[in-house]
């Protein structure tokens, strides 16, 4: 069976911990341990001298104690965006990879659309990239999110566009005709249209500064270098926000190291096999 399952009484003590303001630093010892009971610490909590800050304690107590599973395919942007995140957010977590095409009972059982990437956090199964994205933010000491509501809802709104993206962009890269080509390629470019006029507003996608929804959008713009030999057709074309927007994240260093080492023979396959129109020969 897998994955290996947690200690349900550890993601008590955390839950706990993540409601007090402040705990002791044997508080802290003790819980991570696991030596007293949730009661005992709520007693002893009044007691406390020394105290660190509430985030500090969640962000400790999570180290030791929270395993994070990732089920994941090794081309798949859903699953780069997760593996990136926990990358930036330096969340520990175990990687595993399965191929898609072949899944496995285990993987069936778990994801409820029979999608990567699934998130194991314990007994709980996530699924949906976006909403992985809105948990493992909320497990790190600084949030990849703005405070104000308004903004955050926005910001979520954004990532979701990104879906969508995703979807064209395998049907321009899947289309066997040239009609078929033009078309995609007209929906795609409406689409790079609105992204093109957030850009023109903000640095990035939704904000200044790097937010949770530049998270979603990275990996999509992993794939097109990777095919960037194969293409005669420029595919940023009168987009120079966008341009310069890929740039800035192709400068992330985590970028590179959520990819696998033959990430781009790997896309190339996966789309020479769909005999594209589009593909230089
Ligand atoms: N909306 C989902 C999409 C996930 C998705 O489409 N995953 C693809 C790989 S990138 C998949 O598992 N495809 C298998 C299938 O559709 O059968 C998310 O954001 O997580």
């Amino acid at each position: 069976m897998y994955p290996k399952q947690l200690n349900k009484n550890l993601i008590v003590h955390y839950d706990h911990c993540q409601q007090q303001r402040n705990l002791s630093i044997t508080q802290i010892i003790k819980i991570i341990f696991n030596k007293i009971t949730i009661n005992e610490s709520l007693i002893q909590l009044h007691n406390q001298n020394f105290v660190i800050p509430n985030l500090i304690i969640q962000f400790i107590i999570y180290l030791f104690y929270m395993s994070l599973v990732l089920v994941a395919s090794k081309t798949c942007p859903h699953c780069i965006r997760v593996v990136l995140t926990l990358n930036h957010l330096k969340i520990p977590y175990e990687l595993k990879y399965i191929d898609i095409e072949n899944r496995p009972d285990w993987f069936i059982k778990a994801s409820p659309l029979e999608k990567v990437p699934i998130l194991f956090v314990g007994d709980a199964v996530l699924f949906e990239s976006l909403v992985i994205l809105d948990y493992i933010n909320t497990l790190a000491p600084q949030s990849l999110l703005p405070k104000d509501n308004l903004q955050i809802a926005l910001n979520r709104s954004r990532a979701e566009f990104s879906q969508e993206i995703i979807e064209i962009l395998w049907s321009v890269f899947s289309a066997k005709t040239l009609e078929a080509f033009d078309l995609q390629m007209k929906e795609l470019r409406w689409l790079f249209s609105s992204l093109e006029s957030w850009l023109q507003q903000t640095k990035f996608i939704s904000d200044n500064v790097l937010t949770l929804a530049d998270f979603a959008y990275a990996p999509i713009f992993t794939i097109i270098p990777a095919l960037k030999q194969f293409m005669d057709f420029d595919i940023f074309d009168g987009f120079p926000r966008l341009r310069a927007y890929i740039d800035t994240l192709h400068a992330l260093p985590e970028l590179k190291m959520s990819l696998v080492e033959n990430y781009d023979q790997l896309i190339q396959k996966k789309i020479q096999s769909r005999e594209p129109y589009f593909w230089k020969q």
